[in-house]
């Protein structure tokens, strides 16, 4: 490519060719050029917005210089792409993200401070990206920060929506849902409008003859949608590959609209195809751990595969390999099941438009993709109705069927005679109407499924996806544990921690080798550092404190143990535990002398995260939280020993504010419901302890840092089974003081108690599946033990320090190291200047 353009164009070109800041005084030329310019502001009218805009756009400026000669260097290196589909990426903001990976957050602060405004605050403008529901959506962001910082060859694909995840308003302690525009000033997204795809939808299959006699179909008519691109840069830390997140945005196909219509007045029914196709990428659907099986949620993820796949290929084919190599070019990741029809569309290209065999078209497509599974909960399991299907997407289901035919004959010859088998593991579940199992579909069309914890991964091989390992053989299904990026999750988060680690270890190396940190260990006996570590601490409290009294009004006192769980209001993940926790210690505080409260450490229970507005006990258990925290807030006997907050609209950037704050903080959901748990991991970074159960990652964490560090109690993963089966048949017993618990919400003293008849009838009459009273002692004693354990500071400080420097294992450059390696086959390339 470069050999056509003629030497003098091109010497003419590199003459002037965009090279973005490099020092303070180049930032602030930038700076300014962007507000007065770009912005149209000026420095009588530039207020603390405009700043943040102005940085922004120079530090785009930045990352696009980066991101071009990166994909300019994939573009000429003929080595193996990797791609991530997720239908969710939480990115959160990303300035200071930019500023720190690039190295010049220093310098945008002295810049800024010259210029009258101060980094934080210009920092705090930002709207932040939520793509996304939780856990899903954050490694997702995770995984693109390690990619990029490790130098692999990868990109992200997801949808564009217009609305991400609803803001959370609490009005008189309830839930109210609030539509999150955030598109009005996005700086960091380069729309494409030279990118489009068209993508189809209905229609009908035709069945023909080709030249040779070969039967072929074709898939003919319905709508079409036009799939646009905007591309989002993202910077590695301490390197110059700026990989792309692509993300596609729908509108009608046609362009405008039809001017026939608009011309014979009828101008409501010529924009409503354009408004239909724009509703696909309009709205993230707000579930966590949920299937509701909607129509459009269907039509995003075809909108959305099918621009993807038609992209990559495009992309391959400009390579000049034969579709042999693609596996050998090209891996697929499916984060979870939301882009498995991927596998189907990429089927479908090869044998209806490149006409390949069905078997070749088989072997590639299989040695493309991988399936990560997040979730063993039976109703997060994807199921797609057939007869939805076969009106969306006729050829596609057809494909399926085959798919599942070759497959099931294939198991019949290894296994004769074992019908069971074969309806257990068919892609299509024999039900009114049927059902298109897409996890099992995801593993016969991947070449890896893996679990994102030891824990669950076991699970997945022993319970769901046991016929399969039958199948297969055991090779096929294996375990990453899931971690958090370092540089967002303690490095931009908890600045003052970074630094202080970075005073001993001589820098910020650890950063992108994070098991440097053990190194750590040799300082626990220093007094002056376990004081430092100790300030820092304290430090971040206080900057929560703060933040929770500018929100809610309560003042709470610094001192106190700070006990957090923050995370997507779940009954597995058992918020409801630990409220009716926090009731039973009111209830204890009340009962107690004013010489035996002096005895008390003082609490404060925070508590924050959305819940799906369609799921009616997880808000009933938001409304009970603020009658809780609206009560015992005000009892003056209670004082300081107990304050009870929950944080408003929970999100990424307040989760920066929150982790680095805790001293305890809770991962309590039931034995074998939790995936991995990625909160859990940011925390202990953070030097918190945590209380939990044998639960996700928990389990590997306890390994990491040893059992003397961290508080877990309740019920193990192998006993809840058998649990609930002893419920069922007349074997359940209310814990004596959660039955207490229950009076006391029963007596009126947290408001109408008929609000919150179904969260306790769930536990006292319809089996408690979650365990909440099996657990309860347990949960409450293990308190005790951490009120104990919080007043030998020292010993506090130990436990803290040597688990932050124990928590290595838990950075996203080994969990993407560990996918390219076993999964992806895929090396990294580093891009030089
Ligand atoms: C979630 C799990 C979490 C896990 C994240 C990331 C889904 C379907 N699963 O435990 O609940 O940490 O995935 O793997 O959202």
């Amino acid at each position: 490519v470069e050999a056509s353009i003629p030497e003098p164009l091109r010497e003419a070109w590199r003459k002037y060719s965009a090279v973005g800041f490099t020092n303070k005084e180049e930032f602030e030329k930038e700076l300014v050029r962007h507000v007065e310019t770009t912005l149209a502001r000026s420095l009588y009218n530039c207020d603390d917005f405009s700043a943040y805009g102005g940085t922004a756009l120079a530090f785009r400026d930045r990352l696009i210089i980066d991101w071009n000669k990166t994909q300019q260097r994939q573009t000429f290196a003929d080595q193996k792409r990797v791609y991530y589909l997720s239908l969710e990426f939480l990115m959160g903001r990303a300035l200071d993200n930019a500023m720190l990976n690039v190295g010049m957050k220093d310098v945008a602060r002295d810049g800024l401070k010259d210029l009258g405004f101060c980094v934080e605050d210009v920092i705090d403008q930002e709207h932040d990206a939520a793509l996304g529901n939780g856990g899903l959506g954050r490694l997702a962001a995770c995984f693109l920060d390690s990619l990029a910082t490790l130098n692999y060859p990868a990109w992200g694909y997801g949808l564009r929506y217009r609305y991400g995840i609803f803001k959370q308003e609490i009005v008189n302690g309830y839930q109210v849902e609030v539509p999150d525009y955030w598109l009005d000033f996005n700086p960091w997204e380069f729309p494409r409008h030279d990118v489009t795809v068209d993508v189809q939808f209905y229609g009908w299959v035709r069945k023909y003859q080709d030249e040779n006699g070969k039967t072929c179909y074709s898939w003919q008519d319905g709508e079409l949608v036009q799939a646009v691109a905007y591309d989002v840069p993202i910077p590695g830390y301490g390197t110059k590959s700026t990989n792309n997140l692509r993300l596609w945005s729908s509108k009608a196909a046609s362009g405008e609209f039809d001017f026939q219509k608009f011309n014979a007045g009828e101008y409501e029914s010529a924009v409503a195809d354009q408004q239909r196709a724009d509703t696909i990428s309009a709205v993230l659907y707000p579930n966590d751990n949920l299937d509701r099986g909607k129509e459009l949620r269907l039509k995003q993820q075809y909108f959305w595969c099918a621009a993807s796949l038609y992209d990559i290929v495009r992309r391959f084919k400009k390579t000049k390999h034969s579709w042999k190599d693609f596996p050998d070019q090209v891996a697929i990741q499916l984060n979870d099941t939301h882009p498995t029809l991927a596998i189907v569309e990429l089927q479908r290209i090869l044998i209806d438009q490149e006409g390949l065999e069905w078997d070749e078209a088989w072997n590639i497509v299989t040695h493309t993709f991988g399936y990560t599974n997040h979730t063993v909960l039976p109703e997060a399991l994807e199921k797609w109705s057939v007869p939805l299907f076969q009106n969306l997407l006729p050829r596609h289901l057809q494909i399926i069927y085959d798919i599942n035919l070759f497959f099931l004959q294939s198991v019949e010859k290894k296994f004769p005679n074992d019908r069971d088998l074969l309806t257990r593991v068919s892609i299509i579940e024999e039900s009114h109407p049927k059902m298109v199992r897409m996890a099992y579909l995801a593993i016969i069309g991947s070449h890896k499924v893996n679990g994102v914890a030891e824990l669950h991964s076991d699970l997945l091989r022993t319970t769901l996806f046991k016929d399969f390992v039958t199948v297969y053989g055991a090779d096929k299904f294996m375990n990453v544990t899931n971690g958090v990026t370092p540089r967002r999750w303690l490095h931009q988060a908890n600045p003052r921690l970074s630094d202080l680690i970075a005073s001993r270890l001589g820098g910020y190396h650890w950063l992108t080798d994070l098991t440097l940190l053990e190194k750590l260990e040799s300082f626990v006996e220093d007094k002056a550092f376990r004081d430092e570590w100790a300030e820092v601490k304290t430090a971040n409290k206080l900057r929560l404190a703060k933040h929770i009294k500018n929100t809610t009004g309560y003042s709470v006192n610094p001192k106190a143990l700070f006990d957090i769980q923050v995370k997507r209001i779940h009954e597995y993940k058992r918020q409801q535990l630990n409220i009716f926790g926090v009731i039973h210690r009111y209830l204890t505080i009340k009962s107690l002398s004013p010489e035996e409260r002096k005895k008390l450490v003082p609490r404060v229970s925070i508590i924050g995260g959305k819940a799906a507005p369609g799921y009616w006990m997880a808000k009933s258990i938001i409304h009970l939280i603020n009658s809780v925290a609206s009560v015992v807030n005000k009892d003056e006997e209670v004082g300081d020993l107990l304050k009870v907050i929950f944080v408003e609209d929970y999100n990424v950037s307040k989760a920066e504010l929150i982790c680095p704050a805790s001293d305890i903080s809770e991962h309590i959901s039931t034995a074998g419901t939790e995936g991995s748990g990625t909160s859990n991991m940011k925390f202990v970074l953070n030097g918190g302890l945590i209380i939990g159960t044998c639960d996700g990652a928990n389990i590997e964490i306890t390994r990491e840092i040893g059992e003397q560090n961290i508080f877990l109690f309740g019920n193990l993963a192998e006993d809840v089974e058998d649990l609930r089966h002893r419920h069922f048949y007349g074997g359940f017993k209310l814990d004596p003081d959660l039955a207490k618990v229950f009076d006391t919400i029963r007596s009126g003293v947290f408001g109408d108690p008929s609000e919150f008849n179904a969260l306790i009838s769930s536990i006292t009459e319809h089996g408690d599946y979650y365990l909440v009273s099996d657990d309860f002692h347990s949960y409450i004693t293990t308190h005790s033990i951490v009120d104990e354990a919080f007043q030998n500071k020292d010993e506090w400080i130990v436990k803290s320090i040597t688990s932050v420097a124990r928590m290595g294992f838990f950075s996203t450059d080994r969990v993407i190291n560990e996918y390219a390696e076993s999964i992806w086959n895929a090396e990294p390339l580093v891009v030089k200047d």
